[in-house]
């Protein structure tokens, strides 16, 4: 008797054993959660602010993740100023100061300005503004000429290639001595897109596209346009991240190149100029057929990806709406 009592106590464990082994195990939630799909974040582009004070210009711009159109039908999810890639053109005079406000809209990432045209302590006034908050900095725009603007926070390479840069004028306080012949001016900056967020792919690869003004289409289907005799002037950077520029315009010679745009770097009767990256010049020429003139960088292959823009020259200065040159 004892011993079958036994028995059935062993045989009660041995099956209560057996049904808490082979219950199935509570369900966790990285089961019960599909894969999650990473929510892109597309911001209507905020409005630059700029009012002038004095010599004190106040600009506020916003740090935001706007999909931009690099080709026609294809997007990238870019961190951007304003919403744009490249940002708004900047246009302030020697000597003003600059009172800066970053207002950081992307939730995920901290973003800063780097402005290539002052005189600051970077790590105290190109510094992180955090997400949802603002940052204000002050400096004075000392140097004439026309200068890169990017975001500078760490990894810079990413927040470049992603579409953080743009142009701020800096105008000579006594001008240019060409000012009063120019009919036209332009601002053109050269950039690469690579594949989207890649990191490996900036770091190591040939750029998937190297665009005038963000995209390899608008300056093709909508040309800029001039008039016969016209004197033209391109403000013109390269913004990289890690490229030159062998800048040149089809059918003409530069009358006068200002390297950075300072009206002391002077040089006559240039084919190219060489933008590096982060680089600028103003560039000054005269058209003197009616036509369209090619405008791109002679690193033919990057000119393919991308990088040309038309000039087209006719009589009255208006499109003839014909289809532009292709190069
Ligand atoms: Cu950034």
């Amino acid at each position: 008797m004892k011993i079958a009592k036994s028995a059935f106590f062993i045989l009660s464990c041995l099956l209560v054993i057996s049904v808490v082994w082979l219950a199935p195990p509570p369900a966790q939630d990285s089961e019960s959660e599909p894969e999650q799909e990473v929510q892109k974040i597309n911001q209507n582009p905020v409005e630059p602010v700029i009012h002038r004070d004095g010599d004190t210009v106040h600009i506020e711009m916003t740090a935001q993740v706007t999909d931009v159109e690099i080709s026609e039908g294809v997007f990238y999810n870019a961190w951007t100023f304003n919403g744009t890639v490249p940002g708004p053109v900047l246009r302030v005079k020697e000597g003003d100061t600059l009172s800066f406000t970053l207002k950081n809209m992307d939730p995920d990432m901290p973003h800063s300005m780097d402005f290539h045209a002052v005189h600051a302590a970077p790590s105290k006034k190109f510094v992180d503004v955090m997400p949802d908050e603002q940052g204000t900095f002050t400096y004075p725009a000392d140097t004439p000429g026309i200068f890169m603007y990017h975001c500078g926070t760490s990894p810079v390479l990413l927040h470049v290639a992603n579409g953080m840069y743009g142009t701020i004028i800096v105008e000579p306080k006594n001008g240019y001595p060409t000012d009063a012949e120019i009919d036209r001016e332009f601002t053109i900056v050269q950039s690469e897109w690579y594949r989207e967020h890649d990191e490996e792919a900036f770091m190591n690869e040939e750029p998937e596209y190297v665009v005038f003004n963000g995209d390899d289409f608008t300056l093709k289907n909508h040309p800029l346009l001039a008039k016969t005799g016209d004197k033209i002037r391109l403000y013109v950077s390269n913004v990289g991240p890690n490229e030159v520029s062998s800048f040149h315009v089809v059918g003409t010679t530069m009358d006068r190149v200002y390297i950075d745009g300072n009206p002391k770097n002077i040089m006559y009767g240039l084919q190219t100029v060489m933008l590096p990256a982060g680089g600028s010049a103003v560039v000054e020429f005269t058209v003197t057929e009616e036509g369209d003139y090619p405008v791109l960088t002679h690193q033919l292959k990057h000119a393919s990806k991308g990088a040309t823009a038309i000039l087209r020259v006719t009589k009255d200065g208006k499109d003839t709406h014909e289809p532009t040159m292709t190069h």
